[in-house]
């Protein structure tokens, strides 16, 4: 097992569109395992794979209070969206101290592959709906802040530049 390091915005390496895993083998259980070590670490209640620049569809979530209930989605595709949408205030581990409001769909149903690599269908509302659409944005080089003003934007990657050369 291992804690993965996390990819910061803007690192064009977030935008990267990650490619279908095409069989679920041993070294893509593997990346699940270490990618939901470096989930429960950090922590939060998602992670994709682009995060730990790894360009395979692959995203493991827990949105339980108890933190023992691991959702691991592999070629997830949302089949279905509500007609509603809904406002949540969104963070996200790449991007971090930075929480705004995003709409989506109020409820999604997704299928995927499981660890087994059996298919299987859900339907998500509350926060497994957020968390599931924004882990599908980032396999699709997407991350949450492009949701919002440039204005924003281009005031959050100048503050996250900064606060990289200070660690640095
Ligand atoms: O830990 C996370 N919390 C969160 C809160 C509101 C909406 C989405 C999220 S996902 C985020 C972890 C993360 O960055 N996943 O990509
Ligand atoms: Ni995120």
């Amino acid at each position: 097992m291992a804690v993965l390091s996390i990819l910061k915005y803007p690192d064009p390496r977030l935008h990267r569109v990650a490619e279908p895993v095409r069989e679920v083998d041993e070294e893509v259980r593997t990346l699940v395992r270490d990618m939901a070590e470096t989930m429960y670490a950090a922590p939060g209640v998602g992670l994709a794979a682009t995060q730990v620049d790894v360009h395979r569809r692959v995203v493991v979530i827990d949105v339980s209070e108890t933190k023992d209930d691991l959702k691991v989605f592999i070629n997830p595709e949302i089949v279905a969206s509500s007609e509603d949408y809904k406002s949540y205030e969104e963070g996200c581990l790449s991007v971090p101290g930075v929480y705004d409001e995003v709409e989506r769909p109020d409820r999604v149903t997704v299928r995927a592959l499981g660890l087994d690599g059996q298919p299987f269908t859900i339907e998500a509302s509350g926060l497994l709906a957020v968390c599931i659409q924004h882990e599908i944005d980032h396999l699709n080089g997407r991350v949450f802040v492009q949701y919002l003003s440039r204005l924003k934007q281009n005031r959050i990657r100048t503050r996250m530049l900064k606060a990289e050369r200070q660690v640095a």
